[in-house]
This record gives C-alpha cells, structure tokens and sequence, in this order.
C-alpha cells in the first residue's frame, strides 16, 4: 500500500511541478513557435503515458494486494492477442505523434524563403566569427586551407565574390528586425554547434561541411550565442551574442564591420616606424619591453603580435582596464589612446616583436609538481609549452613575467578583468581562472610553467 501511494504521490507531485514550474522555455525572438509547439506535444504524450502507467500500477498494487479473504485474485495471461494489439495501436500512435511534427517543422527550418539574407557563421576552438555577402549577395568561396593569420575565415581571394564580403571578427553579430536570415554554418577545427536559445535554433557545424537553418527574428536585444557541443575543453566557454536591430542601428553597425579586401589590403606593421611610437612606453614597460615589476609594467618582448594587438584596441576601446578596481590596467588606457589607429598599433606591435627575447627570473613559489597537474588544461589553449597558440587565441605565458601572470589570474577570478560585455576572450579565460581554487594553486602552477 505505501508503495502505491509513493506512486500516486509521484504522478501529483510532477504533474504540479511541471505546470507551477519557473523553468520553462525563455522568452521567444524568432518565427519559431513550432518549436515550443512540437515539444509541448511531446510533453503531452509522454506526460499522458507517465501519469495512465503509474495510475495502473498503483490501482493494480491496491486492487489485487494480497488479503486474508482472497477475495480479488491476479490472474496471469502471458498472451493475450487482443490487448497485445491494442498496446501496440496506441503505442505507434503516441510515437507518430511525438516524431510526425518535427519532421514536419525539421523540414520548414532548412528550407529557408527565397528572399532570405545570408550569415555565414564560422566556429573554431573556441570563438565564433561571422561573414556576410556584400553587394553582390553572395559569399565568396572559402577553405581551410588558406586560413591564415591575415585570412582567419579562409577566404578565397582570388574569387571575384570576395572582395565585397563583411568580415566580421567579434562573437557578436548584428541582424535586422524583421527580415529572414538564413544561416550558414561551417567549422575550421572540430565539431561545435551554433545554438540560440531565443530563436529557438540549434545545428551542429563540421568540419568540410556546410550545414544551414533560417530563421526571422521578431523581437529586438541581444541574445547569447552558445556553442552547444558537450565534448571537449571548452566548448560551454564559447560564448558569443546575436544582436537584432531596428534597420537604421543594423546599417549603423554594418558600415563599422570591414570588407574582405580591407582586411586583405592591411600591410605589416613597420617596427622603424614603430620605434618611435614606443618611446612612450620605454619609462614602464622598459627599453628593451622587458617589463618593470617595481611598476607593475609586463614584459611584452616575445609575447605574440596579434594579441598584444588586441590588447591594445581593447584598452583603447575600455574592454580591459575600465573596471573601477583594475589599477594597473587603468594606467594603459591613456597610453594605448595616443596610438592614434590600427597603422600605429600595428607598427609598435612590429618593433615590440624586433626586440631580444630575455628570459626573466621566476618570482613566485610554488610546487611545480602540483602545478604540472593544473596546467594539463590551460595547456588545450595555451599550447604543451605555454608558447601561446594563435588557434584558441591563447597568449604565449611561458618566459614572461609571471608575477604579472599571477595578477592576471587574480583579475579574472575576481571579475577585475573579463567581464566587459565585449569581451569575450577575457570572459572564456575568467571561467578558465575561476577553476583555480587558491594564491598557492596559481603560484604551483606558474612555477611549472617558468619550466617549460
Ligand atoms: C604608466 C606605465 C605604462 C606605460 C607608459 C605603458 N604601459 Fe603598457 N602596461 C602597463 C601596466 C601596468 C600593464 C599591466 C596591466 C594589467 O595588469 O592589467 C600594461 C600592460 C600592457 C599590455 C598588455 C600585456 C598583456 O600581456 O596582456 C600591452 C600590450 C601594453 N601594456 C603595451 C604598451 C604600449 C605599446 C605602451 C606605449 C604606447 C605602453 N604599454 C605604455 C603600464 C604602462
Ligand atoms: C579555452 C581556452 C583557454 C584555456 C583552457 C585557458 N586559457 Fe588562458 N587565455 C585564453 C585566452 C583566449 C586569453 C586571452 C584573453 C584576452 O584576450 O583578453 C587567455 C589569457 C590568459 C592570461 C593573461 C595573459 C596576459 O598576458 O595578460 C593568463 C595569465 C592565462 N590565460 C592563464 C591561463 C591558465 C593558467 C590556464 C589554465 C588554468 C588557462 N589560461 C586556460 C584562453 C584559455
Ligand atoms: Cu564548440
């Protein structure tokens, strides 16, 4: 009797929960309501099942319980035709009517309307890029093979239908209000899979392929874009956002976001010419960037050019060193703002890159043993030797200033650094950091990698 009580209970107490629920599906922004259709049949086939079986069985525990009179008796019919068949019956109906909608809506969802624009949404480890067609409405033609680090997208210049394509760096992509986009999808390293919990949208992107869905988003804000792949490292750091607008802001947004031929024509930064340009930056970082502890300076020789590139537009841009706790990183945004644009950037990461790479002392320590361990998954990003790995976007950490390094790591466990809303990579580095229980953890584990 408990027992078919327990299972009473059961049955109320879900079919409570499931109505009285908060958790329920966020806030629709697309045209796919289908979709909250098809899993709510689901859940009423499965919650009709659900609740008809344990009702059964309950009744069937108290009806034919054993007594002492022996009044009601069980008896067993190993093959009874009849309600074999009706089982049977109701079972495939109950399935077709959980599969027949999806594949109904399935097809719906790649078939997207003649008038659709096109995204390409690209997703490597782990970071999400985007292109769009230009004027000519079509993307040019592109493969793994010419990825380069001028070429992130693998764009095939000499394609006539390149030149004009938007390239679009960040995680964070813009679309119109209103109008049908249809997504394209490809992967430049292993499987991911793009996902938008608002637009009710998700599709696995592999490498050599192009997968597709569409969608007309109906609301405007800004939406995460979650790679929802479970194996691997990284995979829930890859956070990304799609934006909708009203038209005017999407053009807004769409005149800032460079063309292929724009990024194409870019020439290497002139270290003579960004010579004097460091001059500035000699009373901190040292003459030879070789970084200055007593200021808090890094040393920056040696260290990758695309990243030092990026940190600079970030601290220009307040993504990094605007929190109001960052001391160090606020002294950088003034600095970075005298390089007046991408050229002067790009010509004092040139001369940082000419200078001797001096190995400096360890200053912190720790158990290096212990640290090997901790770094077995910085290593999927940062690279075996902690040489940094332009891939992931990784900076090199092995033979730079570590006390600086322990700071960085302080920063982002405490929200000090990668929490801009822009910031992405700092974001995927604080979740990364945040796994770092203590002071000494990080310190055994720069000690291993002054090491490498
Ligand atoms: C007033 C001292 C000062 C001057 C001048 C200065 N920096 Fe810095 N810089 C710092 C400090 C302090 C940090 C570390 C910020 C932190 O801890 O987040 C830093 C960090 C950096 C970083 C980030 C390094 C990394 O590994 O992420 C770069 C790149 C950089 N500086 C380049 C420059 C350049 C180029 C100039 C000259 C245009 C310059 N700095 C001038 C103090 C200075
Ligand atoms: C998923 C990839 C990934 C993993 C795993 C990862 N990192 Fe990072 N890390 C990054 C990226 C990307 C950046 C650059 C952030 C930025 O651009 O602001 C970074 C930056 C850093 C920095 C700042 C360097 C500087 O010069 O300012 C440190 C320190 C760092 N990582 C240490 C670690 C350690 C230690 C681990 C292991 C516990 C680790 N990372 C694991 C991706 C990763
Ligand atoms: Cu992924």
């Amino acid at each position: 009797m408990v027992f078919a009580w327990a299972l009473i209970l059961l049955v109320v107490a879900t079919v409570v929960f499931h109505f009285a629920s908060p958790w329920w599906f966020t806030d629709i922004a697309s045209n796919w309501t289908m979709m909250d259709q098809t899993v709510n049949v689901t859940f009423w086939v499965t919650g009709f099942v659900f609740v008809v079986v344990n009702l059964f069985m309950a009744w069937a525990v108290i009806k034919y319980r054993h007594r002492k009179d022996k009044t009601t008796k069980a008896e067993y019919e190993p093959e009874n035709k009849k309600l074999e068949w009706w089982l049977t019956i109701i079972t495939s109906v109950g399935i077709a009517a959980m599969l027949a909608p999806g594949l109904a809506v399935w097809a719906k969802f790649v078939t997207p309307p003649d008038d659709a624009s096109i995204v390409e949404v690209v997703g490597q480890q782990w970071a999400w890029t985007y292109r769009l067609p230009g004027r000519d409405g079509e993307l040019g033609a592109s493969d793994a093979k010419l990825v380069t680090i001028d070429n992130p997208l693998g764009v095939d210049a000499k394609d006539p239908k390149s030149g004009d394509d938007v390239i679009v760096t960040s995680p964070e992509l813009h679309i119109p209000l209103g109008k049908s986009v249809k997504f394209l999808l490809r992967a430049k390293d292993v499987n991911h899979q793009f996902a938008v919990p608002q637009f009710r949208v998700k599709m696995d992107m592999v490498p050599g392929m192009v997968t597709h869905f569409w969608l007309t988003p109906t609301r405007t804000g800004a939406f995460d874009a979650l790679c929802e792949q479970l194996c691997g490292v990284a995979h829930f750091a890859m956070r990304g956002r799609v934006v909708v607008d009203e038209e005017p802001q999407y053009q807004e947004w769409l005149a800032t976001q460079p063309t292929f031929s724009q990024t194409a024509a870019i020439v290497a930064g002139d270290p003579e010419a960004g010579k004097p340009l460091f001059a500035t930056c000699t009373a901190c970082h040292g003459d030879q960037a070789q970084g200055n502890k007593e200021l808090g300076a890094p040393k920056l020789a040696g260290q990758d050019g695309w990243y030092l590139a990026r940190q600079l537009h970030s601290f220009k841009q307040g993504v990094r060193g605007s929190h109001e706790n960052d001391t160090y990183g606020k002294q950088m945004i003034p600095f970075a703002s005298m390089l007046a644009d991408d050229t002067a950037v790009r010509n004092v990461v040139a001369y940082i890159g000419s200078l001797p790479d001096t190995r400096p002392d360890t200053s912190v320590g720790g158990n290096p043993e212990r640290g090997k361990k901790l770094y077995a998954t910085c290593a999927s990003c940062h690279g075996d030797k902690g040489e940094g790995v332009w891939g992931t976007n990784a900076p090199r950490l092995a033979g730079m200033s570590d006390w600086y390094l322990a700071r960085q790591l302080e920063n982002f466990r405490q929200g000090i650094r990668g929490t801009h809303r822009q910031d992405f990579h700092g974001a995927q580095m604080r979740s990364m950091a945040r796994a770092l229980k203590d002071e000494a953890s990080i310190n055994d584990l720069l000690d291993y990698v002054h090491t490498l």
